[in-house]
C-alpha cells in the first residue's frame, strides 16, 4: 500500500487528502503542527479578518456551502467550513494534530520524516510519497525597526493576535496597509481610543461587493445545489476581469483602474491624495474594503505617511521629527511568502537540500516537482500563487494532478522530475514574469533580490489546463520502474 504523507491541515492539505483518498489511497497521514486544522484561518484571529475572494469560490468545487452567511465571509465561518470539510470528507482519523515535522530525508526508497510531538516525544516514520502543503503565508514577518524590541506598550503581529485583546480605550498603531489592516483597522475603530495608521506605500483598493445571504437564499442553496454552482460560476467570469487587469489586458485595467479611482475620489475626501496608489495597480495585491477610506477619516484615526525611524519608549518616531505615542503596537507587516517550507529540512536524492537547490529562490515544475526529490509533491508551491482570484482553484488543480502522481507511483516506481523540465519551465515563468507588473515594486511576491518565485504568471484556467494531466516523459526514465 502507498504511504502518504501530508504535511499541513489546511485548504491544501486538506484538498489533497480528500482527493487521494477518493482516488483509493487509503494509507493518508496528515501531519499538523498546531492543535486544529485550518491552516491561516486558524491562526489569523486579528478582529475583521475576512475573505476577501468571494466564498462561492473561496471554497472546495467538490464541496459547495449551502451554509455562508455572506459573500465574504469572517474567518470563524471560513475556519468551521474547513473543519466541517474534514469531518465530512472522514478525514479525522489521518489527522496527527500537534505534531511537527521536522525534517524530510529521502533514504534512496522512502521518505523519513523526524517529528515531534506534542508530548515533546520525537520519532521518525517513512513514508512513499510527501505532500508538503505548508502555505505560503504562515511565517509572519516584523521588520527591524531601531528600538522597537524596547518598545513600552504592548506588540503584537495581526498574525499572532491574542483573541483576548481588548483595545477599548487604547491608542493603536498600525504599521502596514495591506490586506490585513485594511481589514483590521475598520474593525477595531470603533472602540480604539486613537489609531495612528503608518502607511509606506499607498494600496490600491477595490469596493468589496458584500451582501448578506439570508435564511431564504441558504434554504434555496440546499434544495437547488445549481445555484450555488451558478453563483460560483459568475464570480470565476467576475474575478477572469480583475485576473484580466492583472495581468495586463489594457481594456480591463483601464475600466478597473478606474473603479479603484472613482472609490478614492468618493471615499477618501481630503485623503484622496496621499492615499493614491504611486505604482500599477496589481504589483501588490489589489485589496477589496468599502470601510478603509472612511475609517481613515475618521477624527481619531491619523494617518501617517512617514518614514518611521525608531521606535523609543512607547512613541513611533518619523522622519518629520513627530512621535506618535502607542499602548498597542500592531504590527500587520506580513509574511515570508518567498522562503517556501522553511523551516523544515528537506534532504533530497543524495543528500542535497532543498533549500540549497533554492538558494537563488523556489523553483518547481508546475509548482510542484523539484528534480532531486523524487515522489515529492508540493501543494501551493512556488509560482501558483495568484493576485486575482482563489488559490483554492489552484489547490485542486495541484491535488488532481499529484493524484495521478500518486497513481504512477503505486503501478510501480519513483516519479522525479527531469531536471531539464523543470529548467525549461522556470525560464519560462521567469521570462514572461520579467514583463509582468509585479516588477514594478517590492512586495512578498519576490524574494530580496528581485525574482518572482510566489506568482502564477497568467491566468487560472490556464494552470488547471496545464496541470490537467500528468506527462510522463516529464519524470525520469529508469526512475520509473524501481519496484
Ligand atoms: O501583508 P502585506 P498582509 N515600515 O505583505 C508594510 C493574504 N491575506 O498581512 O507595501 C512600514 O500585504 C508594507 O508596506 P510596503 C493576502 O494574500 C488574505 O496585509 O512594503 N510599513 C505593507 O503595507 C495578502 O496579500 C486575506 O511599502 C511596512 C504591509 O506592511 C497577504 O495575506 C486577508 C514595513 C504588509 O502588507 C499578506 O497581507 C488578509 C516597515 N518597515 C491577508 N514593513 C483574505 O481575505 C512592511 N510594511 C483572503
Amino acid at each position: 500500500m502507498t504511504r502518504i504523507a501530508v504535511i499541513g491541515a489546511g485548504f491544501g492539505g486538506i484538498a489533497v487528502a480528500h482527493l487521494l483518498r477518493r482516488a483509493g489511497f487509503a494509507d493518508v497521514t496528515i501531519f499538523e503542527r498546531a492543535g486544529d486544522v485550518g491552516g491561516v484561518w486558524r491562526d489569523n484571529t486579528y478582529p475583521g479578518c475576512a475573505c476577501d475572494i468571494p466564498a462561492p469560490l473561496y471554497s472546495y468545487s467538490f464541496a459547495l456551502n449551502p451554509n455562508w452567511s455572506q459573500r465574504f465571509p469572517p474567518r470563524a465561518e471560513i475556519l468551521e467550513y474547513l473543519r466541517g470539510c474534514v469531518r465530512q470528507f472522514g478525514l479525522e482519523g489521518l489527522l496527527r494534530l500537534g505534531t511537527d515535522v521536522t525534517e524530510a530525508a529521502w533514504t534512496g526508497t522512502a521518505w523519513r520524516l523526524s517529528l515531534a510531538g506534542p508530548d515533546g516525544a520525537t520519532g521518525t516514520a517513512e513514508f512513499d510519497v510527501l505532500v508538503p502543503a505548508t502555505g505560503q503565508l504562515s511565517r509572519p514577518v516584523v521588520p527591524a525597526i531601531p528600538g522597537a524590541g524596547d518598545f513600552a506598550g504592548r506588540v503584537t503581529h495581526t498574525a499572532g493576535w491574542d483573541p483576548g485583546l481588548d483595545v477599548t480605550g487604547l491608542r493603536v498603531g498600525v504599521i502596514g496597509t495591506g490586506a490585513s489592516a485594511v481589514q483590521l483597522v475598520p474593525a477595531i475603530a470603533g472602540r480604539a481610543a486613537r489609531i495612528t495608521v503608518f502607511q509606506r506605500t499607498a494600496p490600491w483598493t477595490l469596493p468589496k461587493p458584500n451582501r448578506r445571504y439570508g435564511r431564504a437564499r441558504r434554504a434555496l442553496n440546499r434544495a437547488l445545489p445549481v445555484l450555488m454552482r451558478a453563483s460560483r460560476t459568475g464570480t470565476w467570469w467576475l474575478t477572469v476581469v480583475t485576473g484580466r487587469a492583472v495581468v495586463g489586458h489594457p481594456v480591463a485595467r483601464r475600466l478597473v483602474g478606474a473603479i479603484s479611482a472613482a472609490q478614492r475620489f468618493v471615499q477618501a475626501g481630503r485623503l484622496r491624495r496621499r492615499v493614491a496608489p504611486d505604482y500599477a495597480m496589481g504589483c501588490k495585491r489589489v485589496l477589496f474594503t468599502g470601510d478603509w477610506y472612511r475609517t481613515l477619516r475618521a477624527p481619531h484615526v491619523d494617518l501617517v505617511t512617514d518614514d518611521i525611524l525608531r521606535i523609543a519608549g512607547a512613541g513611533v518616531h518619523t522622519a518629520d521629527g513627530a512621535v506618535h505615542d502607542c499602548d498597542l503596537l500592531v504590527y500587520a507587516t506580513g509574511f515570508a511568502a518567498t522562503e517556501f517550507l522553511t523551516p523544515l529540512r528537506v534532504r533530497g536524492r543524495d543528500g542535497r537540500d532543498l533549500h540549497d537547490e533554492w538558494r537563488d529562490g523556489a523553483y518547481a515544475h508546475l509548482g510542484i516537482a523539484v528534480p532531486g526529490f523524487p515522489n515529492m509533491f508540493l501543494m501551493y508551491g512556488p509560482n501558483t500563487n495568484t493576485g486575482n482570484t482563489s488559490v483554492v482553484y489552484f489547490h485542486e488543480a495541484q491535488a488532481r494532478y499529484i493524484v495521478q502522481a500518486v497513481r504512477a507511483i503505486a503501478a510501480g516506481g519513483l516519479l522525479e522530475v527531469r531536471p531539464e523540465v523543470a529548467a525549461e519551465f522556470d525560464a519560462e515563468m521567469q521570462r514572461r514574469l520579467s514583463t509582468s507588473v509585479w516588477t514594478g515594486c517590492t512586495s512578498w511576491y519576490r524574494t530580496g533580490s528581485g525574482r518572482i518565485v510566489t506568482n502564477w504568471p497568467g491566468m487560472a484556467a490556464e494552470y488547471r489546463a496545464r496541470t490537467a494531466r500528468l506527462a510522463p516523459g516529464d519524470y525520469l526514465a529508469g526512475v520509473t520502474s524501481r519496484r
